[in-house]
């Protein structure tokens, strides 16, 4: 029973934390993505491909959380972009205090997106609120294809899946048709984009949702 309040303590505290984030987000017009996966799933791969494409003239920005270490953090300053790492020290998520922290030394005022990285992990970082505009879960062909139902609470939390390293599907022997179809079983809204970090086959639509899909100029 005490661990169950203390947990329903934190939750509550984050979502007042993570209320403020989202109200500052929005008055800044500025688009926040909560990456979830396993760890090694390639969600830095894919921040990096993406920032490449982009390009520095679209205002991307990353914070990166991990348990230990700034290797993600130097791997997206190399792509030309403002970025700062949050060390949990043991966490296996990040909070919406972790990240009001990490903001305030942001190297750019107005982003026009921004990424949050979360610590590599397909179960906590769902729990926890940190005022992003959506979550998107990144599961690599690697993982297996029974994932999404073993794991249903990142699917359920996502807005969008990116099913990541295709190029690596066939070595794999993953059915990159079967895995889809098992995230849209846990969660049929889900928007879909099918990736490779090292081809960028895919990057295309995956951009264009990034933007809202309207064709933004940015
Ligand atoms: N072939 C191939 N390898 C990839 C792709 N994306 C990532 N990888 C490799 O997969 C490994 C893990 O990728 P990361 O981007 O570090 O994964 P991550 O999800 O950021 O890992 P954590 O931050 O530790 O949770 C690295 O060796 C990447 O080079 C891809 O699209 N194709
Ligand atoms: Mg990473």
């Amino acid at each position: 029973m005490k661990i169950i309040r203390v947990e329903r303590r934190m939750l509550a505290a984050n979502e007042e934390d993570a209320r403020e984030l989202r109200r500052g987000f929005q008055a800044a017009g500025v688009r926040v993505f909560n990456l979830l996966g396993a760890p090694g799933s390639g969600k830095t791969a894919l921040l990096e491909a993406t920032l490449r494409a982009a390009g520095p003239a679209h205002r991307m920005a990353v914070v990166e959380g991990d348990v230990a270490t700034a290797y993600d953090a130097k791997r997206i300053a190399a792509t030309g972009t403002p970025v700062v790492q949050i060390e949990t020290h043991g966490a296996c998520h990040l909070t919406a205090a972790m990240v009001r922290a990490a903001l305030v030394k942001l190297p750019l005022d107005s982003p026009r997106v921004l990424f949050i990285e979360n610590v590599g992990n397909l179960v906590c970082p769902s729990s926890f609120d940190l005022g992003e505009t959506a979550k998107v879960v990144v599961v690599s062909v690697a993982e297996g294809e029974e994932k999404p139902e073993k794991y249903p609470a990142a699917f359920l939390a996502a807005e969008a899946v990116v099913i990541s390293k295709l190029d690596l599907a066939r070595a794999c022997g993953c059915s990159v048709k079967r895995l889809k179809a098992n995230a849209l079983k846990v969660n049929p809204v889900l928007r879909v984009f099918i990736t490779s970090a090292k081809t960028g086959q895919g990057l295309k639509p995956w951009l264009a949702y990034l933007a809202g899909d309207r064709g933004e100029a940015w």
